[in-house]
C-alpha cells in the first residue's frame, strides 16, 4: 500500500505544480478525491488487505495532504491573480491637485460686513440670534401687546405651537438687555419674514440690522452721531439723509431714517416706488417700557434702537435695482462679486 501511495504522491505534487488555475485545480480534486478517485480506489482495495489498519491510517494521512496541499495551491492562486490586477490597476497620482472653482460673497454678506466692521469700531458687540422666536420676544416685550393695531404691518408664518418666524430683529432686544445688563452696545443681523406683496423694493425674506446702546445720558444727538457714522463707512461718501417722524411702539420719539435714492439720483423710480427716498434705517430712543421690560434701570439708563434694513442697504450699495435679485440665484451675476 505504501509503495502505491508514494506513486500517486509524486504524480499528484507534479500535477499540482503545473496547475495554472481555478478550473485545474478542480479537476486534480476530482481525479485524488472525487467518487471514482484514486483515494476511494484505495479504500476499496482496502478490504483484501491484511494489515487493514496501518494502510487505513495511510491513506487517511494521504488523503488529508492532498486536501491541505490544493487549499494551499488555491490561495497562492488567489493571491497571485489579486497582485496581477492591481499592478494593472491605473496608478493613482496624489499630486495632482483636485480643480475646485470658487464662489463668490453674496452682496449681502459683503455689506452685513461692512456694517459690522463699522460698529464693531464703535464698541459694538456682533449677535446672533434665532429666526423662529415666540409671540413674547417679537411683540410684547416690545410695547405690543395682542390686539394693537401694529401688528397689523407685520404678518408672519405662524407655527402651530404659536411660535413665529420673526419680523424684525428688534425680536431680540428684550433677550440681549437681559443677558447683558446696562451699560450695552450691541448689533444683531438677521433674517426677517413678513407676509409681504412683493415689488422692487419689498420682499418676504429679506435681512435687518438691529443696533442698541443704551448707557447713562443717552440721546437723539449719539443717536444721529452713529447713524452718520455707519452710513459714511459704509457708502465712503456723502450721502442725502432725511429723519422724519415714525412711529414704532417699542421708541419713542421715534424716526424713520430715508436715504436719497442712489439707482436714479432722487429722481423717483420703481426701487424707491418713485419717490426718490428709501426708508433704510427707523430708530428711537428705546420706550421705558421696553428697558423695564428688559430688566434696565430706567431711572438711571436710556438708549436708543435702530433697524437697518441690511437688504435695501446692499440694493444701494451695489446698484442692485430689484430687492427680488437677491434671492434669484443667478451665478452669473453673483459671480461678480468679491470671490472667496
Ligand atoms: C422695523 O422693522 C422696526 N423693527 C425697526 C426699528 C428698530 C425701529 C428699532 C425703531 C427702533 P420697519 O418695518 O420699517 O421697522 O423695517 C425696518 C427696515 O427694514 C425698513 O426701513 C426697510 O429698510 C426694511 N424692510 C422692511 N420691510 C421690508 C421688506 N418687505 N423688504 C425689504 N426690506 C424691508
Amino acid at each position: 500500500m505504501k509503495d502505491r501511495i508514494d506513486l500517486l504522491k509524486s504524480s499528484f505534487e507534479e500535477k499540482l505544480l503545473s496547475a495554472g488555475g481555478k478550473d485545474d485545480l478542480e479537476a486534480i480534486r476530482i481525479e485524488y478525491l472525487g467518487k471514482k478517485g484514486h483515494v476511494a480506489s484505495l479504500m476499496a482495495g482496502l478490504r483484501d488487505a491484511a494489515d487493514k489498519k496501518t494502510a487505513g491510517m495511510l491513506i487517511n494521512i494521504f488523503k488529508n495532504e492532498v486536501e491541505g496541499a490544493i487549499t494551499k495551491r488555491q490561495e497562492e492562486l488567489r493571491q497571485a491573480e489579486l497582485e496581477a490586477k492591481i499592478r494593472s490597476a491605473k496608478k493613482y497620482n496624489p499630486s495632482l491637485r483636485f480643480e475646485r472653482e470658487l464662489g463668490s460673497y453674496h452682496p449681502i454678506t459683503l455689506a452685513t460686513r461692512e456694517v459690522e466692521e463699522a460698529f464693531r469700531t464703535m464698541g459694538f458687540t456682533i449677535e446672533d440670534y434665532s429666526e423662529v422666536v415666540t409671540d413674547y420676544e417679537c411683540f410684547e416685550s416690545l410695547n405690543i401687546p395682542k390686539h394693537h393695531p401694529a401688528r397689523d404691518m407685520q404678518d408672519t408664518y405662524y407655527l402651530d405651537n404659536g411660535q413665529l418666524l420673526k419680523t424684525q430683529t428688534s425680536a431680540a432686544q428684550n433677550a440681549i438687555m437681559k443677558k447683558y445688563g446696562a451699560p450695552l452696545r450691541a448689533i444683531f443681523p438677521g433674517r426677517c419674514f413678513r407676509n409681504e406683496s412683493t415689488d422692487a423694493c419689498h420682499e418676504n425674506t429679506f435681512f435687518q440690522m438691529e443696533g442698541m446702546m443704551i448707557d447713562e445720558d443717552i440721546s437723539i444727538s449719539n443717536l444721529i452721531y452713529f447713524m452718520k457714522t455707519m452710513l459714511s463707512e459704509v457708502f465712503k461718501r456723502d450721502i442725502k439723509v432725511r429723519l422724519r417722524p415714525g412711529f414704532f411702539p417699542f421708541v419713542e420719539p421715534g424716526f424713520e431714517l430715508d436715504i436719497s435714492c442712489l439707482i436714479c439720483g432722487g429722481e423717483g423710480c420703481p426701487s424707491c416706488k418713485g419717490e426718490g427716498w428709501l426708508e433704510l434705517c427707523p430708530c428711537g430712543m428705546i420706550h421705558p417700557n421696553v428697558l423695564r421690560e428688559g430688566g434696565i434701570d430706567t431711572d438711571k439708563y436710556t438708549g436708543f434702537a435702530f433697524g437697518l434694513g441690511l437688504t435695501r442697504l446692499a440694493m444701494m450699495k451695489y446698484g442692485i435695482k430689484d430687492i427680488r435679485d437677491f434671492n434669484s440665484g443667478d451665478l452669473k451675476a453673483l459671480s461678480q462679486f468679491k470671490s472667496i
